[in-house]
C-alpha cells in the first residue's frame, strides 16, 4: 500500500518528524493481515526517512518484499517489535512480555480485545503485542506518540483498550451543494473531502490521509453523508453505492469503517413504494433486499444513521408508528450482516408557537424516547446529543442518557464549531467534553456518562490507573460531528485540529486529562525538538487553548441560557434573533429578569427528568450551579449568584473579561511569530483568525451588554462604557 500523501495539505498530527524515533530504529513486525501491512508500510516509510531498518517475515516464513533495503541490519537484534499474540517463535523479548502478562492477568489472558494492545520495554526491546491487527495499528500510533521515551529505560507492562467500541465521526457532507447549507452543513473548513458538486471527489488521496489521521487518534468509524438526507444523497444507498464503496476502500487500511445516513422515506423515494410505513410488509422487504445489496458492495459497512421526524426529515410518526417501530425495521435488515442503526434522539417540535409556554424543547427527547426503552432491537443505538437542546456552549447533561437502561445509548458531541465560534475562534473543546463525560447522573456514587455509554461492566478495578481502561462490554459508542473539510489545514482554524484529535482520544480513554491530550497534540503536530523554544511553544499554546472554551462562554450567551446567535448561520450575536420564532430556543428576558423556568414548581417541569440528586439541585434556586442558572430558572437581574455577584453585574463583568482574554490571547500568539516550531503560514492563518475573533467578541460584548443594560436600566458597577 502507498501511504496517502496529498499535496498542499497540512500534515496535522502526523508530520514526518513525528516518526523520527521509530524511523531510526530496527523494527520487527510479526503477523499478517491488511492492518499489519499498514503497520509495516508506516514503519518502512519512517525507516526510509530516518535510516532505520525493518523486517517483516511473510506468513510463509519468506522475507516480505517490503522489507527495507537495510533489512539485513535488522536481523538478530531489534529495538521495536510489533507482534500478534499468535506469532510463532518470536524473539525472547516477546516471550518475556507474554510471561509478564501471564503473571499479571492470569492464564485466561490479558483480555486485550480486538483493538487493544500490550506494550512493555524489556531488555532494550520495546514490544507491542496484540490479539488482532487493529491492536497493532493502535499500538504503532501509541509508540509514535511516545516518541523517544518509548525507547528509553525499561517500561512496565501497560494494557490499552478503548473504552468505546465505536469511536465515530459523523460528516454532515452533502453530495450536491445545498442551496442554503452548501457542500457541508455546518462546515467551516471548506468543501467536503468526499464529495464535490454532485459527485464523488475526483481525488480520494485526501480520504486515505484522513483515515490515517483518524487511526492515529483512535477513531474507527465515520458516516460519509449528512443526516439530513436530500434527494441526491438518498441514492448512496442504491445506485450511488459504488461511491461509498470507493471511500470505504480508502479507509479500510486504517481500520475505519464507513456508515451511511439513510433517509427514512427511501422505500418511497428509491423503491417506488406508496409508503414507508415500517410495519408494512413490502417496506420491510425493501429494506431487507436493499441492505443485502449494500453489503454485497461493502461487506464491512458499519450500518445506517437515521434522523427521523426531526427538522423536516420524514419518520414513523407519519404512519402513526413509534420510533422503535421505525428503527427496528432497519435493524432487522442490518442484523444478518452485523450492522447497526444509529437512531438519533434529536426529535422535537421545530414549529412550536413561541406564545405557548407549556412546550419546552429541552423536554422533547426524553418525552419521546423513554416510553420506548426496551423496545429497540439489540443493534439499535440511540444517538443522543450530549445536552437537551443543541450543542450550546453550556448545557446540562441530557437526562435521556441515564433514562434508557434497556437501550444502547451513544452520546453525540459537536466537533464542528457551529455554536462555538465556527472555526474562526479558538475554542478547545476537550475540557467541555471531559465535563460532559464525567457528569454523574445519580450523584457521586453512581457511574458517569462515559461509563454509562461505554456499557462498562461492574469491573472497575482498572479505573484511575494510569493506563488501563475499563472492562467495557463492547457496545459503547461516542459520536462527534466532524469539523473536517477540504481546507489545507483540514479544519479551517489550524488550532481546531486539536478538537478532532481530542475527540478520538477521549472516545478511546474518556478519563484522559484535556491538558495532557493537548500536550500530545502539540508534540506531534509541531514535533518540537527539546529546546527552550519548544517549552515556550507549549506554554503559549496552553495559555491560548486550555481556557478558550470558558473564554468563549464569557463573551457569548450568559449562565447557560444559550443561543442568542444570528438565526440561520448561527455566527455572531443576535440576542432576540430566535426569541419569537418557532424553534423553541428562548431566553425570556424582560425589564425585570431573564432565564427559562424549567422547574417542576412553576415552570416546564424539565428538572423532573433527572434522577436525584440533580432533580433537586436543578430545581432549587439556591443549589443550581451558577453556570446553568438561566437554563433552569427565570430570575431578576439583581439575583445574587454563588459567586457573590448579581446576574446583571456578572453579565457585564464576564463580557468585558472575555474580550480582554481574547486580546491577551492575540498578544501571546503574536510573540510566537518568526521563530520556533510554528511554520509561518500557520502563524499567519491563526493571527488573521484571532483578529476576527477579537472583532466578533467585541460585537458580542457590546450587543449583550447594551441589550441587558437597556432592558434592566442597571448601570455597570464599574462605570465601563456600554454603548
Ligand atoms: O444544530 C442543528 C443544526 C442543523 C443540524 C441539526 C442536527 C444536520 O443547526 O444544521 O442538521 O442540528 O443535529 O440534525
Amino acid at each position: 500500500m502507498t501511504i496517502p500523501e496529498p499535496t498542499g495539505v497540512h500534515p496535522a498530527w502526523l508530520p514526518p518528524e513525528a516518526f523520527r524515533a521509530i524511523g531510526s530504529r530496527r523494527t520487527l513486525v510479526l503477523g499478517a493481515g491488511l492492518l499489519v501491512g499498514t503497520v509495516r508500510d508506516e514503519v518502512a516509510r519512517a525507516c526510509a526517512a530516518y535510516g532505520g531498518a525493518l523486517r517483516h517475515p511473510g506468513v510463509t516464513g519468506d522475507l516480505d518484499t517490503r522489507e527495507t533495503a537495510r533489512g539485513d541490519r535488522a536481523d538478530g537484534a531489534f529495538d521495536l517489535v510489533f507482534a500478534l499474540s499468535t506469532a510463532q517463535s518470536p524473539p525472547d523479548a516477546v516471550q518475556a512480555v507474554r510471561e509478564r502478562s501471564r503473571r499479571r492477568y492470569g492464564d485466561a489472558g490479558p483480555g486485550i480485545g480486538d483493538e487493544g494492545f500490550l506494550i512493555a520495554r524489556h531488555d532494550g526491546v520495546t514490544v507491542v503485542l496484540a490479539d488482532e491487527p487493529a491492536g497493532l495499528l493502535y499500538g504503532l500510533f501509541h509508540v509514535v506518540r511516545l516518541g523517544k521515551p518509548a525507547f528509553g529505560a525499561a517500561r512496565p507492562l501497560e494494557r490499552h483498550r478503548p473504552a468505546m467500541r465505536l469511536r465515530m465521526l459523523d460528516h454532515w457532507d452533502n453530495v450536491d451543494v445545498h442551496p442554503v447549507m452548501g457542500q457541508v452543513e455546518r462546515g467551516y473548513a471548506g468543501g467536503s473531502i468526499f464529495w464535490r458538486d454532485g459527485a464523488l471527489s475526483g481525488d480520494l488521496t485526501r480520504v486515505g490521509a484522513y483515515g490515517r489521521l483518524l487511526a492515529a487518534c483512535g477513531v474507527n468509524a465515520i458516516t460519509v453523508n449528512n443526516v439530513n438526507v436530500h434527494a441526491t444523497e438518498a441514492h448512496l444507498l442504491t445506485d450511488r453505492l459504488g461511491d461509498v464503496a470507493a471511500i470505504a476502500d480508502r479507509l479500510r487500511p486504517y481500520g475505519v469503517r464507513v456508515h451511511l445516513s439513510a433517509g427514512f422515506a427511501s422505500p418511497i423515494a428509491l423503491g417506488g413504494l406508496p409508503t414507508a410505513d415500517p410495519l408494512d410488509e413490502d417496506v420491510r422487504e425493501w429494506w431487507a433486499r436493499t441492505t443485502e445489496r449494500v453489503y454485497q458492495a461493502i461487506p464491512d459497512l458499519g450500518g445506517y444513521v437515521v434522523k427521523a421526524d426531526s427538522e423536516g426529515q420524514p419518520g414513523p410518526f407519519a404512519y402513526g408508528r413509534s420510533h422503535a417501530d421505525g428503527a427496528n425495521v432497519l435493524a432487522d435488515a442490518l442484523a444478518p450482516f452485523g450492522g447497526v442503526v444509529h437512531w438519533r434522539a434529536f426529535v422535537y417540535n421545530h414549529r412550536q408557537d413561541w406564545r405557548d409556554r407549556s412546550v419546552d424543547r429541552a423536554r422533547a427527547a426524553y418525552d419521546h424516547f423513554t416510553p420506548l426503552d426496551g423496545l429497540f432491537r439489540g443493534n439499535v443505538i440511540l444517538q443522543v446529543k450530549h445536552g437537551p437542546i443543541d450543542f450550546q456552549v453550556r448545557e446540562p447533561s441530557s437526562p435521556l442518557i441515564a433514562a434508557m437502561p434497556a437501550t444502547r445509548v451513544a452520546v453525540e458531541l459537536q466537533v464542528t464549531q457551529e455554536y462555538t465560534g465556527q472555526q474562526r475562534h479558538v475554542c478547545y473543546l476537550a475540557p467541555m467534553w471531559s465535563e460532559v463525560l464525567a457528569f454523574r447522573p445519580w450523584g457521586p456514587a453512581g457511574p458517569d456518562v462515559a461509563r454509562i455509554v461505554a456499557g462498562a461492566a461492574a469491573d472497575r478495578d482498572d479505573i484511575g490507573t494510569e493506563h488501563d481502561g475499563w472492562t467495557a462490554d463492547e457496545t459503547g459508542c461516542l459520536v462527534g460531528v466532524s469539523n473536517v473539510g477540504d481546507d489545507p489545514y483540514w479544519t479551517g482554524h489550524p488550532l481546531a485540529q486539536a478538537n478532532l484529535y481530542a475527540f478520538g482520544r477521549l472516545a478511546w480513554a474518556p478519563w484522559t486529562d484535556p491538558g495532557a491530550i493537548l500536550d500530545e497534540w502539540i508534540d506531534l503536530t509541531f514535533a518540537p525538538a527539546e529546546t527552550g523554544d519548544a517549552e515556550r511553544l507549549r506554554r503559549t499554546l496552553h495559555a491560548v487553548m486550555d481556557g478558550s472554551w470558558r473564554t468563549y462562554e464569557r463573551y457569548t450567551a450568559p449562565l447557560g441560557v444559550g443561543f442568542m446567535v444570528r438565526p440561520g448561520h448561527h455566527y455572531g450575536p443576535d440576542v432576540d434573533g430566535y426569541e419569537y420564532t418557532p424553534w423553541g430556543t428562548y431566553h425570556f428576558a424582560d425589564r425585570d429578569g431573564v432565564g427559562v423556568d424549567r422547574t417542576r414548581a412553576t415552570g416546564t417541569g424539565f428538572t423532573g427528568q433527572y434522577p436525584p440528586p440533580w432533580s433537586e439541585v436543578y430545581e432549587s434556586l439556591e443549589q443550581c450551579p451558577d453556570e446553568l442558572l438561566l437554563f433552569f430558572h427565570h430570575v431578576p437581574y439583581g439575583h445574587v449568584l454563588h459567586s457573590g455577584s448579581t446576574v446583571i453585574q456578572h453579565i457585564y463583568d464576564t463580557h468585558f473579561a472575555g474580550v480582554e482574554q481574547v486580546a491577551e490571547t492575540r498578544a501571546l500568539w503574536a510573540k510566537l511569530a518568526g521563530a520556533g516550531p510554528v511554520p509561518p503560514d500557520v502563524h499567519a492563518r491563526v493571527s488573521e483568525l484571532l483578529d476576527e475573533q477579537l472583532r466578533c467578541a467585541e460585537e458580542w460584548r457590546d450587543q449583550i451588554n447594551a441589550y441587558f443594560f437597556r432592558k434592566s436600566g442597571v448601570p455597570d458597577a464599574h462605570g465601563r462604557r456600554i454603548p
